[in-house]
């Protein structure tokens, strides 16, 4: 038998003793095969549609031999592995990334071009994947990117909603929501496992068992759904390396549901069957209230119980001490929607593995890292105890054990101080007795980490205070990171050559701290007649794209002024409109002769209203009404534009931000954790008009606070100025345009009262009125520089060249000492 083996091992490898080519005929036969076998379609005939499938198959081909050769490589070497836990992941489209990463867009698109197809066209034809809501969900895409390039031994999980974020659609400037069904056309960048799936149990009770003369708790199910393995291919950029985003999708469970039915009622029972694949089927699109709804909790502990069993069974194929699991496994949470895991993890150890409670919570205890992406006490996540003791009965009881242990300890060291412990304590005493999930992993975690050093100063301050006083060696930060791939050199590719030609080598695509290079160059007129038309080939792309959605033609000479991403009231996309409004009229109220001064602007905004959120849908509304009224004002002509780009999403972003001159980051100071759009721009050389929050306190440090447009109350002014209120007497210019909304000079009156009444004196939670002033003093400031495109030009260059810190290569190294893994680099 053993001979028949080997000699069927030599056939194989001499089979496959090559790997698929890369010069363009290669490619096209393989993208002509992939026409005819894959999309059974004839060579003869196919249209751009099937042509992007084809050539995405012939991709993923690609992909498919790096990934093996990865994994097979991970397993000899067997290091630590990093198991980023996330509910969301805003991944956008795989060709371009994907082809780029693997170092072949020129041949494929020479290739293409042979067989009279444009590779940009193909690309064009991708769907998003927007698995996520905003900048958690994407900052999980972009360290994924991270992870895989810097050759770490990294899995990412996840959930395969069949139904990604709603698409929004704008009708007579209101906001409606269409849900986003990605799969209908099919995914060639999955790859479906039907035999690796595991089951996951819900519901039940749970009993004693006695073994060997020990007693041991067994949960039995009430329900049971299995969850199936989609194997996402994540490829780094100048290594072979390429790693599995591993997201499950719930199935029917055969093992527990296949006794006949004999209630006479088959249809019925079949269909019942069915509702198990609802568990996968939508993302909860509000991304920062929680709810305590029942499905939004099975598909958390869907995802990890999945998760969980495969990081297990895969410990276990190499491993029989669990002593060795916390030499080999690091879990990293994002956000608490994955806590769960900790309490799976127990569970598993505990009562399947038979492992003592003792033993089992000391490796949980150095397993787990957590990041939280809030400042907001009300944005915690709360599970009503009554829900999880239905779903998750055995969890409960554990959850309970965990915080009994917790509390008890926190007595030796604290004291009976009670308020104190009633705070810190996981489960919640109240009206709705709940399992604080942040709680539960701050004390279950090695390391909690804040998103920047103010969100983490925040954190301490206020949120998690008194954990940091119990344990302040636990509290870090890692700054946000983006994916210079994708922000620069997929989505903004001519400036990513000019990038290369004056640093004279494209190192930095790896090594981005090499930008600094650009410094010494800022002045330099010859690169910033280049810039300028990289800049301007840009803009033309965007305009055009204005020009294609809502018909309106804006001039390539006008400022392009862009606030992108949800709408929130702490975003305050509310001042951006106002100060439209004052802008407009001051405009107005000119000389016709002053008229010529006036810097032209095209004022772009874009983002999603979560759909129950009322203030920031009517918000959209507003601008809408504001917009129609200026842009049909013959008066103002091209002085004033207003572009609303609807159903905002990643490959939405990748042509709007190389486009941008300027970019809005304005929330009130403490509210945004972090903030990545930011980091985007600043790459692209757009520069910021931004509020000292999240983030921008670092970019400032890098870039200097004289190349960008600084201004409003700073984190320790917000209190102060929120108890004192603004006087708007004095206030004039925000009382106005106030007015003017409420007097319905936009219509709607009536629609905008609520939206008007949140920002009137003693109610200005967001402090509007109150950094009205300086909001327009910064406007001014950009206009004023605008003029002067030499300066303009060399503080978008230095912008550039600043942004180098604000890669998520820089975060994963980061993250990287905190997990304790080590690079496992596949050898070519
Ligand atoms: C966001 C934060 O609001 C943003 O500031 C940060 O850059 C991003 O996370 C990544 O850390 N938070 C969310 O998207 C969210 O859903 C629960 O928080």
């Amino acid at each position: 038998a053993s001979e028949e083996r080997s000699a069927k091992a030599e056939r194989m490898f001499a089979l496959m003793d090559r790997f698929l080519k890369n010069d363009p005929i290669s490619l096209q036969n393989d993208i002509l095969d992939h026409v005819e076998y894959t999309m059974a379609r004839s060579r003869f005939s196919f249209d751009d549609f099937e042509a992007y499938q084809a050539l995405s198959h012939s991709v993923r081909d690609r992909l498919i031999e790096r990934w093996h050769d990865t994994q097979i490589y991970f397993k000899r070497k067997d290091p630590k592995r990093i198991y980023f836990l996330s509910l969301e992941f805003l991944m956008g489209r795989s060709l371009s990334n994907s082809v780029i990463n693997l170092g072949i867009r020129d041949q494929y698109a020479e290739a293409l071009s042979q067989l009279g197809f444009e590779f940009e066209v193909l690309a064009e034809q991708e769907g998003d994947a927007a698995l996520g809501n905003g900048g958690l969900a994407r900052l999980s895409a972009c360290q994924m990117d991270s992870l895989a390039t810097l050759d770490y031994p990294a899995w990412g999980y996840g959930l395969r909603y069949q139904y990604g974020l709603f698409r929004q659609v704008i009708m007579d400037g209101f906001q409606h929501e269409q849900p986003d069904y990605w799969l209908n056309f099919g995914n060639p960048w999955e790859i479906e496992r039907i035999h690796l799936t595991y089951p996951v149990k819900f519901y039940g009770s749970v009993e004693d068992e006695t073994l060997n003369g020990e007693i041991y708790k067994v949960w039995i199910p009430g329900e049971m759904v299995e969850a199936v393995a989609y194997d996402n291919l994540i490829p780094g950029y100048g290594t072979r390396n390429t790693i599995t985003l591993r997201l499950w999708a719930a199935k029917p469970s055969d093992q527990y549901d296949m006794e006949s039915y004999n209630t006479g009622d088959y249809i019925n029972a079949v269909v019942s069957r069915q509702k198990a694949e609802s568990i996968s089927s939508v993302l909860y699109p509000d991304d920062r209230s929680y709810q305590g709804k029942e499905l939004r909790l099975k598909q958390q502990y869907f995802f990890v119980s999945a998760s969980v069993q495969d990081i297990i069974r895969r410990f276990k194929d190499a491993h029989s001490n669990f002593d060795e699991f916390p030499e080999k496994v690091a879990l990293q949470l994002n956000d608490t929607h994955p806590s769960l895991a900790i309490v799976e993890v127990m569970r598993i150890l505990v009562d399947e593995e038979h492992l003592d409670w003792n033993k089992a919570w000391h490796i949980v205890c150095q397993i787990f890292s957590f990041t939280t992406h809030t400042v907001i006490a009300e944005g915690l996540e709360k599970i009503p105890v009554d829900l999880l003791g239905s779903l998750l009965p055995r969890h409960l009881q554990i959850m309970y054990e965990i915080n009994f242990n917790f509390v008890e300890e926190l007595k030796k060291k604290i004291g009976l101080d009670y308020n104190r412990l009633s705070r810190m304590s996981i489960v919640e005493e109240g009206a709705v007795k709940s399992i604080r999930s942040a709680n539960l992993s701050i004390v279950c975690s090695h390391t909690v980490n804040g998103v920047s050093r103010a969100h983490l100063e925040l954190i301490k301050a206020n949120v998690f205070k008194d954990f940091y006083e119990l344990w302040p060696q636990k509290f870090q930060y890692k700054t946000n990171g983006v994916t210079q791939r994708r922000w620069i050199v997929v989505s903004n590719p001519s400036l990513s050559s000019l990038i290369s030609k004056w640093l004279g080598t494209e190192a930095w695509v790896r090594d981005v701290e090499l930008l600094t290079g650009l410094r010494e160059y800022a002045a330099n007129p010859d690169l910033q007649l280049e810039w300028k038309m990289v800049r301007k080939v840009n803009k033309m792309r965007l305009a055009e794209y204005i020009e294609a959605m809502s018909g309106l033609k804006v001039s390539l000479d006008a400022m392009f002024d862009v606030q992108i991403k949800r709408i929130h009231e702490y975003k305050r996309q509310l001042l951006n409109i106002l100060g439209i409004i004052h802008r407009y009229d001051c405009i107005k109220n000119m000389e016709k002769s002053d008229r010529r001064k006036v810097v032209p602007r095209v004022c772009i905004i874009g983002g999603k209203a979560a759909p129950g959120y009322e203030i920031a849908k009517k918000i959209i509304k507003l601008w809408h009404a504001v917009a129609e009224k200026i842009n049909n004002d013959s008066d103002v002509g091209d002085l004033l534009k207003l572009v609303f780009i609807p159903d905002y999403n990643v490959s939405v972003a990748e042509l709007v931000i190389p486009g941008a001159d300027l970019s809005q980051h304005i929330s009130t100071a403490g509210n945004e954790a972090s903030g990545t759009g930011s980091m985007k721009f600043l790459m692209n050389g757009c520069l910021l008009l931004a509020t000292e929050d999240g983030s921008t306190v670092e970019i400032i440090e890098e870039i200097g606070v004289d190349n960008m447009f600084l201004f409003g109350a700073r984190v320790h002014d917000v209190p102060v100025l929120r108890e004192k209120g603004v006087d708007l007497k004095v206030n004039l210019q925000f009382a106005r345009v106030v007015r003017m909304v409420r007097d319905g000079y936009f219509g709607f009156k009536d629609y905008f009262k609520s939206l008007c009444d949140t920002v009137e004196v003693g109610k200005d939670f967001y402090l509007l009125g109150s950094d009205f002033g300086g909001y327009l003093e910064a406007q001014a400031a950009a206009d004023k520089t605008f003029v002067d495109q030499e300066k303009w030009t060399r503080m978008s260059i230095l912008s550039t060249a600043g942004s180098g810190r604000f890669s998520s290569d820089r975060t994963i190294e980061d993250y990287a000492k905190t997990w304790g893994i080590e690079p496992c680099r596949c050898p070519f």
